[in-house]
């Protein structure tokens, strides 16, 4: 061809790669190391769009450029096919779940082969699909023999609109993340994973990932298990046998304590009303009405007008004897600590705001540094002293600092027996069960005789049942229910009659290990093989989006821990490192489709082709930035690819292969490039990488135009470069030019090449002599000249030598390699 023609380019290597099937993986002769580069999975809505260009884009410079390392690269691809959406769009439309979803999985797999990232297609895998899922459930029965898993009536997030269930974290600001509906709570049975007895490892071993993975997300992990240290403290309560414990960040703070508050929606709550008088009773049981109403960051917030009932209880100060009142406020929640605080309004802003509202006395006990109290008196300014300082009005305590008073407080508790220290978590466990069809099904039978009875293992899987002449809409109980022909079966156990649970799991759970089932997607007998784990996993590289920073890592660093205890796997941390790609904008404002702003990856692809997709992507600046295709040019890129093309082009008319001969400044540019260019991919620098592609093509074709022309063996020693390192982000492009260069397919796996040290010293520098401060002489020299060698050459340059003269030198500065300065006398 005569011109640059990425359809033709991408029609012609197409058929090539698919029969040479370049990135099977086939281990058994293999004995290169080995890197895992996995791409999060794609969820099947419809067809690909710019996220996943840019995402699989990513994921693929570092797959291609492990393999150009001679390392042994696994890179699949699957789809995380169960979920809401496909049920959503099977009731709008009145189709089968499953029709929709295989659909969309085609039509996403077709695109995948025309933008060709490395896949090895042979483990491609379904979550949907009963080979997948049966693997679900047998994970979930070792989680049921270990009592990680287990059924519980509670209060749980509900979402009014898709009738279903929702997990904390699938709670954003009181909406359903999904539908956006209010949610609120009901009191029902579910199924729960402990991920709560993981919660110190989860936190812990992010030290492991320190580095590795973004700052953003080790921090956003931290927060969500949201672990804290203080003491529980036991309050005596006028009228009552028992005391109450409270959980306290700040034990040193507890002269400060002037009222205690406990969560209306709380046992004790109630039970410290109904001792109390009719007034009191009838008024809380109006304030609970509304509280039950609110959302827990509704609750939690600090702009919110403080409200409560004063209980007309009181409780005893464990250290001063002070008697303290009893408020019931929504501000304190039931489920955390132990659903009652004691508040230390100096301190606490929620406290503050609470007691400036009711008019509760405030007492400042930590002295902030170096200022006058009078000043600062929370009462007064409204303003809680949340800081450090030395501790007054303290009796035992004054004087101390914070973090000393908190030992000596706490230790004194413990003497006293009135206290400990203590831990707290925000994290709860996690909530898998999902009144909704379109998920993988609970492997238990529920027998009026013996109770919750495991599916037996070799009984797996439990296959979801057709959706036909199934009612798939939401109302609040499993669609499943309703299929009495799957629903009812034989106990395993006694053989009565019996009735299968009818929920399905979250499908976050899906995704909590299919890291593992890609290393043998194939095998019938066992959801992964241990060894195969044992060569490949855990995963060297993990690219995805900042949105599954919590929910997704989280269960997927859990389960992994758990299979870690159970002997499956021999690592504690599933993804050693992380890359979050940024989001691909327009306009600076996110695409949607209701906002009409989308741009789609499908006519972007038949526009320019994939190979200037992935570069545009790559070049926009730093993977983790959001990319705003209004400020990109696909065009340019299309033109640099040309430019790069052409001169394979060019070279493969005129032979040439002794490198010796050609161009130094040129063989100098691309021995250069080779000695940056792993440390940029490494580094994610993708889109300098380019940078200097573009300047290596640049410099090729100046050589060519201006010097020995296309016969130059350096020009053919650059383009062959050139083709070999475009194959990371435009692998058409590359293949195309890699056979014009007279080479057989695949550059794909031919190594990227080591600069030749000789040819990476810098060439010379210039250096100024100056006499008595005027430039008089230049002398090129090596960069790394010693200064005596320096000033040597600068006394025999004929031009100083003239400006010297007969006058005495009085003075000589060497700074090498860049100055001499000779002083003489007048
Ligand atoms: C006294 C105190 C003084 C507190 C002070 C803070 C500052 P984290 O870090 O999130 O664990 N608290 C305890 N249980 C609560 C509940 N069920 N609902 C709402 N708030 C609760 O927060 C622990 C702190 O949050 C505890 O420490 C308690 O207030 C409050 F200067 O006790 B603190
Ligand atoms: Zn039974």
């Amino acid at each position: 061809a005569e011109k640059y023609d990425f359809a033709a380019i991408q029609e012609k290597w197409l058929p090539v790669w698919d029969e040479l099937k370049p990135f099977a993986v086939d281990d058994a002769s293999d004995t290169r190391p080995r890197k895992y580069v996995l791409d999060m999975f794609p969820y099947p809505s419809g067809d690909l769009h710019m996220g996943h260009a840019e995402a699989f884009g990513f994921g693929d410079i570092v797959a291609r450029y492990w393999r150009q390392r001679g390392f042994n690269v696994l890179h699949p691809i699957g789809w995380d096919s169960f979920g809401l959406p496909a049920e959503n769009a099977a009731i709008k439309r009145g189709i089968d779940p499953r029709g929709w979803t295989y659909s969309n999985i085609a039509q996403q797999k077709a695109s995948f082969r025309i933008y060709a990232p490395s896949f090895d297609w042979s483990r491609e895998l379904h979550t949907s699909d009963p080979e997948y899922y049966r693997w679900n459930q047998w994970l979930f029965l070792k989680l049921y023999e270990k009592g990680l898993a287990y059924r519980q009536e509670s209060p749980v997030n509900w979402c009014p609109n898709d009738q279903t269930v929702l997990a904390n974290e699938q709670v954003v600001d009181g909406h359903c993340e999904r539908c956006g509906a209010a949610v609120t709570k009901r009191n029902l049975t579910q199924w729960y994973f402990r991920i709560t007895d993981y919660a110190d490892r989860l936190v812990d071993d992010l030290g492991q990932l320190e580095e590795q993975w973004p700052a953003r997300v080790l921090s956003m992990q931290r927060n969500w298990v949201g672990r804290s240290a203080g003491a529980d403290v036991e309050f005596r309560i006028e009228g009552r046998d028992e005391p109450v414990t409270v959980y306290t960040t700040r034990p040193d703070t507890l002269h400060g304590v002037t009222f205690m508050v406990v969560a209306p929606d709380s046992a004790l709550a109630a039970e410290l009303a109904a001792g109390s008088t009719a007034e009191v009773c009838t008024s809380f049981e109006a304030y609970l009405e509304k509280t039950r109403a609110e959302s827990d960051i509704d609750r939690l917030s600090t702009e919110r007008e403080k409200t409560g009932v004063f209980l007309d209880r009181y409780a005893v100060h464990p250290l001063t004897g002070d008697r303290l009142p009893i408020w019931a406020a929504d501000y304190v929640l039931a489920d955390y600590g132990h659903g009652a605080i004691m508040a230390v309004p100096a301190h606490d802003q929620r406290d503050l705001d609470f007691a400036r509202t009711f008019d509760l006395p405030v007492r400042i006990v930590v002295q902030p540094e170096a200022s006058d109290a009078t000043d600062l008196d929370p009462a007064v300014t409204g303003e809680a002293l949340v800081g450090d300082g030395h501790l007054i009005n303290s009796g035992e305590y004054d004087g101390l600092t914070k973090a000393e008073a908190i030992d000596h407080v706490t230790e004194k508790l413990e003497d006293s027996g009135v206290g400990r220290a203590a831990k707290n978590y925000r994290l709860r466990d996690w909530l898998i069960s999902r009144q909704r069809y379109w998920g993988t099904p609970i492997p238990i039978i529920h027998c009026s005789e013996c109770g919750e009875v495991p599916v037996p293992e070799d009984q797996l899987p439990v296959e979801l049942p057709s959706a036909e002449g199934l009612d798939l809409k939401p109302k609040g109980t499993s669609p499943l229910g309703a299929a009495d022909d799957w629903v009812n079966v034989a106990c395993p156990r006694c053989g009565g009659p019996a009735k299968r649970d009818s929920d399905t799991m979250d499908t976050f759970v899906d995704s909590s290990w299919y890291y593992l089932r890609y290393l043998s997607a194939n095998d019938d007998t066992r959801a992964f093989d241990v060894s195969e784990v044992e060569k490949w996993a855990p995963v060297d590289q993990y690219v995805g989006g900042v949105e599954h920073a919590i929910l997704h890592l989280l269960y997927s660093r859990f389960i992994t821990k758990v299979l870690f205890d159970l002997g499956f796997v021999t690592f504690t941390e599933p993804f050693t490192s992380l890359l979050n790609q940024g989001q691909v904008i327009l306009n600076g404002a996110a695409m949607s489709k209701s906002k009409g702003n989308l741009v789609e990856f499908a006519g972007e692809l038949r526009d320019y082709g994939a190979d200037a997709l992935r570069v545009t992507l790559a070049f926009a600046g730093p993977p983790e930035d959001d990319i705003d295709w209004a400020d990109v040019s696909p065009a340019g890129s299309s033109k640099f690819l040309a430019r790069a093309w052409r001169i394979a082009h060019d070279v493969s008319s005129d032979a040439g292969i002794d490198t010796a001969s050609g161009d130094v400044a040129l063989r100098r540019q691309v021995h250069r490039f080779w000695a940056d260019a792993p440390g940029l991919v490494e580094s994610y620098k993708f889109n300098v990488l380019i940078a200097r592609l573009m300047e290596l093509v640049n410099v090729t074709r100046k050589t060519i135009d201006s010097g020995g022309g296309a016969a130059d063996p350096a020009v053919r020693e650059a383009g062959e470069a050139i083709a070999l390192a475009l194959n990371v982000v435009a692998p058409y492009t590359a293949e195309d030019m890699w056979s014009m260069l007279g080479h057989e397919p695949t550059v794909a796996n031919v190594p990227w090449r080591d600069a030749d040290p000789s040819l990476l010293v810098q060439e010379e520098v210039t250096a100024v002599v100056q006499v008595n401060g005027k430039v008089r002489g230049r002398l090129q020299v090596d960069p790394a000249i010693a200064p005596d060698e320096l000033e040597r050459r600068a006394r025999e340059d004929v031009n100083v030598l003239r400006a010297i003269g007969a006058k005495e030198i009085t003075n000589v500065i060497v700074r090498a390699p860049k100055i001499v300065s000779i002083a003489t006398a007048k």
